[in-house]
């Protein structure tokens, strides 16, 4: 079969939910994945941020290849000997009493949300159903019928409805809107990504998060972070929250907590909080399962392992201070944190960034657009400086030879 084989296949029997890249993968390792017709390219997309540790990292795949011979599901009606495990390590590892374990990232805001309106009533007093949860112009937090209901982006939105109500939409990096926003008595809480990613790796101004935080705890809000991009060394430190020294109430993981091996996501908090949620009231066939609860274990060992998150710190530094060298008209704005870094694209002579993904794509090299003119710049982890460089430079010639 050829590329075009596959992609007319996937045309014919697939849903046209995506428009991906015309390129065809069939294998990863590390910061490497090869097409079908074996040609090589950095990934430096990391599959929006789940593929942190690298393409089938040794320890992750083992981990899970060694728990899937053994007992794959039980679900949560028994107990099993590994969830447990999972639950004392990651809770230790970030800070928390308590972790509820889900699937995919939607599913962990989704469980954050029920999580705060649960608490808004049985803690904070608020009237039944009347309770209101601070969200942000631009916010990316899965594709939910709940969550499409506070996005503000009409693609994921429209002819979806009828949307639930209970959400409070502010502008992002605005402390005078949160403030305001905060003086309604429902409000019970505020849901951020410390850096928003869907929207072009948006990065609020120094300082936003430790105030928003602030000014949460002033009222008894709860301030809950999505770090399912952010987190889990992606900024350059273990969650972008630790930038600020901020402490979320409710913690939101999800892709690189399994190193992208398979579908992990989990919600971290105190007991005051947690334990809002009695037996039976909420759950997931899979949730917590033991091949997740190993292959979590053995990514977030990496991280620590390998000093990922220190790597992301000091080769993000470079990747913006190379891209901002780069004498192109094209390039018009770079920014980011750690290894979660954009490039904004000007259509030139019609050439959009499409155009510039495509031509990355022909040079060894796959990212993709997002709004229209921006390019998400997201390799994983364990990329070196000399990997790096040798990226840099397919960036740099694709965007100059577009210009001649
Ligand atoms: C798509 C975006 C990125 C997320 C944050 C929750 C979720 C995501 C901050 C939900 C998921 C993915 C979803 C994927 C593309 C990608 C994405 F472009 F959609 F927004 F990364 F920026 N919170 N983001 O970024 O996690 O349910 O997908 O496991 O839906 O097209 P999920």
């Amino acid at each position: 079969m050829t590329a075009n084989d596959y992609m007319q296949r996937e045309d014919r029997y697939g849903a046209h939910n995506y428009h991906p890249l015309p390129v065809v993968l069939e294998k990863g390792e590390g910061v490497f994945v090869w097409d079908v017709d074996g040609k090589k390219y950095f990934d430096f997309l990391s599959a929006y941020s789940a593929v942190n540790q690298g393409h089938c990292h040794p320890k992750i795949i083992n981990a899970m290849t060694e728990q899937a011979k053994i007992l794959t599901l039980t679900s949560r009606a028994f107990y099993n000997n590994v969830l447990g495990e999972f639950e004392e390590y990651v809770t230790k590892y970030f800070g928390y009493d308590k972790v509820l374990p889900m699937n995919t990232g939607a599913e962990a805001d989704e469980t954050a949300i029920k999580l705060c309106r649960k608490w808004a009533y049985t803690k904070k007093g608020i009237t039944e159903n009347q309770a209101k949860i601070i969200v942000c112009e631009g916010n990316f937090h899965g594709r939910t019928t709940t969550i499409v209901s506070f996005s503000t982006d009409p693609t994921a939105k429209e002819g979806f409805g009828p949307f639930t109500p209970g959400f409070v939409t502010i502008p992002y990096n605005d402390l005078a809107a949160l403030e305001k926003a905060l003086e309604d008595p429902n409000v019970a809480g505020f849901l951020v990504e410390p850096i928003q990613g869907e929207a072009g790796v948006y990065v609020p101004d120094e300082g936003y998060l430790k105030k928003a935080a602030e000014m949460c705890k002033a009222k008894n809000v709860l301030f809950i972070a999505d770090e399912v991009q952010t987190g889990i060394a992606r900024t350059g430190k273990m969650l972008a929250c630790d930038h600020e020294n901020v402490h979320p109430d409710i913690l939101i993981l999800g892709k690189a907590i399994s190193g992208g091996a398979m579908p992990v996501s989990a919600v971290l908090a105190d007991d005051d909080i947690m334990l809002c949620i009695k037996p039976g009231e909420h759950g997931s066939t899979f949730g917590g399962n033991p091949v997740a609860a190993k292959v979590a274990i053995a990514a977030l060992e990496v991280i620590k392992e390998e000093k990922l998150t220190e790597n992301a710190e000091r080769l993000g530094k470079i990747f913006r201070d190379e891209m901002k060298k780069i004498k192109s008209d094209r390039v018009e704005i770079v920014r980011g944190k750690g290894l979660l870094n954009a490039v904004v694209i000007k259509p030139l002579e019609g050439k959009t960034a499409w155009d510039v993904c495509l031509a990355l794509r022909d040079n060894g090299l796959l990212a993709k657009p997002t709004h229209d003119h921006i390019i998400r710049f997201a390799p994983p982890l364990v990329i070196t400086e000399k990997q790096l460089m040798d990226a840099v430079e397919i960036i740099k010639k694709t965007i100059l030879d577009m210009d001649k």
